[in-house]
């Protein structure tokens, strides 16, 4: 098994190379991702054991994550949103395809933390549905994916990614330009992209499995409220009052999470102590693209999108 996965790796290896999009990526089974994150997805694939009771919050790169993990954690937190002012969403809600919690503590496994949590675990994956570990899918653990408008999908990213190669201590330290980065994005060659068929891979299942909730950013901007109390239906917390729903909302918002000391001064443990949580919160607004996109760019994505999309019926509410 392990000479397997080297074989692989080593494949896969070969077919690393340095991108414009100013990380290196490698591609695999479709999908691209980081070569060291590779090794760990591949590991993680074969090792993670699945809880019927886990709940998944899924999403591609900067559609959201940060925003629908708080909803979940207070949610299912009995203090509801006080756990948002200790920690940093992401180590309130873990990422499992990362194997470890940061460089400077190589020892602190994250796949031991994970295996030792108390059930209901909260977890979440940039992963797409494809690449997931296949107890997740066969004990039909809940998932809740969030989609997001790719141009401001695209704009979030691009600003992410003096971050991005922070966190992968990338040898790039050169700026990508917005056209270099941008067109490497459209062709699909993004961390964990193509970003249609990674939403795709979670719409088509959505479609017919109650285990998987499927969102947009936009709805959600459009009517928080109301989407914090589906999410909440999805997760079996019927009970809670339509105060603690308006609660919830209200100490989710991007004001209120970005405002907090701990996502203002702290950083985030279980990526890499250089990641500042701060760096999760720039805008949280729909349609930034706009102040950001030419009319081509603007076509372009239009181009790369509306099709896939209206052939798989998934019709998206925000401007093309
Ligand atoms: P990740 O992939 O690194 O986890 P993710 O959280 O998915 O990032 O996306 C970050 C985006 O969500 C940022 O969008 P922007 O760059 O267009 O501003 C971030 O500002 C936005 N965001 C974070 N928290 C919230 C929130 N509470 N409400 C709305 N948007 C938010």
């Amino acid at each position: 098994m392990q000479a397997t996965l080297n074989i692989c790796l080593n494949m896969s290896m070969a077919l690393a190379r340095e991108n414009p999009y100013g990380i290196e990526l490698v591609e695999h089974d479709g999908f691209f991702y980081q070569p060291r994150s590779l090794k760990d997805v591949m590991n993680m694939k074969t090792q993670f054991k699945a809880r019927k009771d886990d709940v998944f919050v899924c999403s591609g790169m900067k559609t959201g994550t940060t925003w629908l993990k708080a909803i979940v954690a207070s949610i299912m937190s009995e203090s509801k949103s006080h756990v948002l002012k200790e920690k940093g969403v992401h180590d309130l809600v873990y990422n499992i395809e990362r194997s470890y919690i940061s460089r400077s503590m190589p020892n602190a496994n994250t796949s031991t933390i994970i295996a030792e949590m108390p059930s209901p675990r909260l977890l979440s994956t940039h992963l797409p549905y494809s690449a997931l570990p296949p107890q997740i899918t066969s004990l039909g653990c809940r998932m809740i994916y969030i989609a997001r408008n790719p141009k401001d999908t695209f704009v979030s990213h691009w600003k992410y990614l003096p971050a991005l190669q922070a966190v992968f201590n990338t040898e790039t330290t050169a700026p990508v330009s917005r056209e270099v980065f941008f067109d490497s994005f459209c062709n699909g060659a993004s961390l964990f992209g193509p970003f249609v068929d990674h939403v795709l891979s979670f719409w088509n299942p959505s479609r017919r499995q109650s285990n998987i909730l499927f969102l947009t950013y936009e709805d959600m901007k459009a009517d928080s409220l109301s989407y914090v109390k589906k999410i909440s239906d999805f997760l079996g917390q019927s009970s809670l009052t339509q105060e603690d729903i308006r609660y919830i909302d209200s100490q989710c918002s991007f004001q209120s999470l970005s405002t907090l000391d701990v996502n203002k001064n702290g950083k985030t443990t279980y990526k890499n102590a250089n990641v500042n949580n701060r760096s999760f919160y720039r805008k949280g607004e729909v349609g930034d693209w706009k102040n950001h996109f030419t009319p081509e760019m603007s076509s372009r994505i239009n181009l790369v999108v509306e099709n896939k999309f209206q052939e798989a019926g998934l019709f998206l509410k925000y401007e093309l």
